[in-house]
């Protein structure tokens, strides 16, 4: 029997486009046409288009370009308004946030005024992003699941850059917008507080993010293992186990003598995924807030030692 193992998808099929459904959609909101690239093919569906906008899309894709064209145009002051500088330092340039003095209060525009009124702009458009993936899902009678795991990241992203300012009652707490500044940031946060290795909830979020990175790989080599078999197929075989199915469990029953199933692989998944922001979240927040020095707080608990 031949066998049918690849990396990229083979085989394509071109047909006239697919439209998608009508009912209770707004087709006015969706553009009329649909591409099709070969490229795209090897990594999914070979068709391109088309994309529903409405409301939430464009107002979203219009105050994210405005915080990108402000943060932009920031990078292209501090270029001293030279293309090559520009270029040469895109990596290195930054929108920081007000200084401390400024608390909770504006600030002259080149000293975080700026960096606010971005802030204002960055928001909207995450928050009307979120909005669209829950409205989309709801035209088209789908779970909400989405919405939900996008959720767990805008509360890490509303810790960093909101919610944990404001308990402070300063913006200089927040994340500077640069390449290599945030990282900077990064860094400083976790010296500044005591080595955030010593913070439980950095640790819990890290077993999340290396058992997404570990489940994903088991996930997506289990079924590429029994794609020959219909395996990928993956919704027949939770409504209907069939030999891939059980194959693929087997295997995993006689190496590690336990096995997800078809469908409860996705939830493993999804609460991994969604625990890495989570957990990361409530981790940031306790931090300068409930505790102060991590390291300390581990002597104080028993898990660093006293010196
Ligand atoms: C692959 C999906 C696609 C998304 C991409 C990101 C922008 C930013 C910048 C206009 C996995 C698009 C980037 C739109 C444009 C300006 C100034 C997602 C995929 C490709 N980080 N971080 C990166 C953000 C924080 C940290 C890269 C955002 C915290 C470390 C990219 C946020 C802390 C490292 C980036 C955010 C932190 C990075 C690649 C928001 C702690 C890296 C991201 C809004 C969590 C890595 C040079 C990626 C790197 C990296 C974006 C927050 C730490 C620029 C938008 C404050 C240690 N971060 N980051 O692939 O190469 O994500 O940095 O919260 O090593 Mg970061
Ligand atoms: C940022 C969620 C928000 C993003 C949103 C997306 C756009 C762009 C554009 C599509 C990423 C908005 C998107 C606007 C759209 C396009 C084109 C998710 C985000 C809504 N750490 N650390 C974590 C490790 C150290 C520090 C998490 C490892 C040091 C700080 C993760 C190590 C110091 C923070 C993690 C390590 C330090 C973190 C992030 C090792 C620095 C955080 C999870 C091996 C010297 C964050 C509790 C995530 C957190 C965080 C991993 C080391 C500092 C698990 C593996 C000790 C300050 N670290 N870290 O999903 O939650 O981020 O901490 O050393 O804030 Mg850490």
């Amino acid at each position: 029997m031949a066998e049918y193992q690849n990396i990229f998808t083979q085989v394509q099929v071109r047909a006239a486009p697919e439209m998608g459904m009508v009912e209770q959609v707004e087709t006015g909101n969706r553009t009329k046409s649909a591409s099709f690239s070969t490229l795209a093919g090897w990594f999914g569906n070979a068709q391109l288009g088309p994309i529903y906008l409405g409301t939430m899309g464009v107002v979203s894709l219009a105050t994210g370009a405005i915080w990108f064209m402000l943060v932009g145009a920031w990078y292209w002051h501090q270029a001293g308004y030279n293309p090559a500088v520009f270029l040469r330092d895109l990596l290195w340039f930054s929108l920081e946030p007000p200084a401390a003095e400024y608390g909770l209060g504006f600030a002259p525009m080149a000293e975080g005024g700026l960096w606010l009124i971005a802030s204002f702009f960055l928001l909207i458009s995450v928050i009307a992003w979120w909005v669209r993936t829950y409205l989309r899902a709801e035209a088209l009678g789908m779970g909400k699941h989405v919405s939900w795991a996008f959720a767990g990241a805008i509360w890490l992203f509303l810790v960093l850059g909101l919610i944990r300012p404001v308990l402070m009652g300063s913006w200089s707490e927040a994340v500077p917008y640069g390449i290599f500044s945030h990282l900077d940031w990064t860094n400083n946060f976790s010296l500044t507080y005591g080595n955030l290795f010593y913070n439980p909830f950095h640790a819990l979020s890290i077993a999340f993010l290396y058992g997404s990175a570990l489940l994903f790989a088991m996930h997506g080599a289990t079924i590429l293992a029994v794609t020959r078999l219909g395996g990928d197929r993956e919704l027949e075989q939770i409504v209907d186990r069939g030999t891939a199915s059980e194959r693929a469990a087997l295997f995993w029953r006689w190496t590690m003598g336990f096995n997800a199933t078809m469908e409860g692989i996705h939830r493993w998944a999804w609460w991994f995924a969604v625990l890495v922001t989570v957990t990361g979240g409530i981790g940031i927040l306790l931090t300068g807030t409930v505790v102060d020095d991590w390291y300390s707080w581990a002597q104080v608990h028993g898990y660093a030692p006293l010196n």
